[in-house]
């Protein structure tokens, strides 16, 4: 069988830089290479794009992964840099580069897939999968709709809404409503919410931005800081309860994962807490009732189809002590390392790390086979 060619897209100008470099270490690490030929392509902080040379296996360190200047640098042909299936691609060299071209000019292969381990800049997700469509290349993961709506709560709430998925109740405002009527604004939080509220910034994947508030006050300063991270911004009641996360795999016939649960130790989970201090421990599987876990995997396999998923979505959710369930959020594009929760979810359902990279490739190709089956116009 012929190797599968995948373009392993990670870095890039984002503050997930880091995380996104030891997430692609992990996965090339779980790379078969007898299954996969590899190509790292790397995007540095400052959104310049690097191609490296195939890589003969896992490599040593995350250092190995950030190529200098020395490797082929693209500085605005992104479109080649992906695309260029035959051509010789030494033109886009420098002279002193040329020199050491042989092996990068065998690298102008065209991707059968490619892994995008990143966030579009800015926290603006789908844009990644966007140029990915645009190139008519395979990817693996959420396409454009599905990415964009998960990184956006107040969508996402909405498109729940719809499915008529349990929330909890949560408003929404944009910067000039709050500008022009600040006392409206806080009115209808104080009408619709019960304390303690959270505040958060619509579009960010991480708890940047993130507060609680107990009073007014504490709610007019919070949207402060919120307002400084996005314009949109939500607010929702806050209740006493466990947080669960389901792992979501498939396309059109998605599969569920046991629940685990994300014990904090502080209050509730600051940037800090939550990627730093590793002050979270994760309950893999959770010990829930087997109603609570039917409903659960019912509202994660709905939630994955009211963002119009495909390949995975991690489904997080508040559970009470009284068993009610709420859907809090779904990520398009969870923690991927091998301890992290999504990964670790899959394994101890019994499917490997490496096992559940081989399936998102293959889901990414079949979502892609479906869709070149489609008719762009009349015949
Ligand atoms: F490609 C997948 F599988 F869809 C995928 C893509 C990205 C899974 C997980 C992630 N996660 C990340 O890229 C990140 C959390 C390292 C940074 Cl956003």
């Amino acid at each position: 069988m012929m190797k599968k060619r995948i373009g392993l897209l990670y870095g890039g100008k984002s503050a997930e830089h880091e995380v996104s470099l030891s997430t692609a270490h992990a996965v090339i690490g779980a790379l078969d290479f007898d299954k996969y030929e590899v190509y790292p392509i790397f995007i540095t902080l400052d959104g310049e794009w690097r191609r490296g040379e195939r890589l003969e296996g896992p490599v040593n360190t995350i250092e190995q992964l950030q190529f200098g200047d020395h490797t082929a640098t693209l500085e605005n042909n992104i479109t080649d840099f992906l695309i260029d299936k035959k051509q010789e691609s030494t033109h886009l060299l420098s002279n002193q580069q040329q020199n050491s071209s042989e092996s990068l000019t065998k690298q102008s292969v065209h991707f059968d897939v490619i892994f995008p381990l990143l966030h579009g800049t800015n926290g603006e997700d789908g844009t990644v999968q966007g140029l990915l469509e645009v190139l008519n290349l395979p990817y693996v993961g959420n396409g454009v709709l599905a990415s964009s709506a998960g990184m956006d709560k107040v969508i996402m709430k909405q498109l729940f809404e719809i499915a008529g998925l349990p929330q909890v109740p949560y408003t929404h405002f944009i910067r000039s409503e709050w500008v022009k009527e600040q006392e409206a604004v806080l009115a209808r939080c104080e009408q619709t919410l019960q304390w303690p509220m959270f505040v958060k910034p619509a579009n960010l994947g991480s708890s940047v931005g993130i507060s609680k508030a107990t009073n007014r006050d504490e709610l007019v300063k919070a949207i402060k800081v919120a307002l400084q991270y996005d314009r949109k911004i939500v607010i929702e009641q806050g209740i006493e309860a466990r947080e669960i996360e389901l792992a979501v795999l498939g396309n059109d016939f998605p599969k569920v994962s046991v629940a685990g649960e994300i014990k904090a130790v502080t209050d509730f989970y600051d940037y800090d807490s939550k990627y730093k201090d590793g002050s979270t421990t994760l309950i893999i599987p959770a010990e829930l009732s087997q109603d609570t876990i039917a409903s659960l995997e019912d509202f994660a396999k709905r939630a994955f189809k009211a963002i119009d998923g495909s390949g995975l979505v991690r489904a997080d959710f508040f559970v009470t002590a009284d068993d009610k369930i709420y859907i809090n959020e779904v990520n398009t594009m969870p923690g991927f390392t091998p301890f992290s929760m999504y990964p670790l979810l899959w394994q101890e359902t019994g499917v490997s790390y490496s096992a559940l990279i081989d399936c998102l490739v293959e889901l990414a190709i079949e979502r892609y086979e479906e869709k070149q089956q489609l008719h762009y116009k009349r015949d």
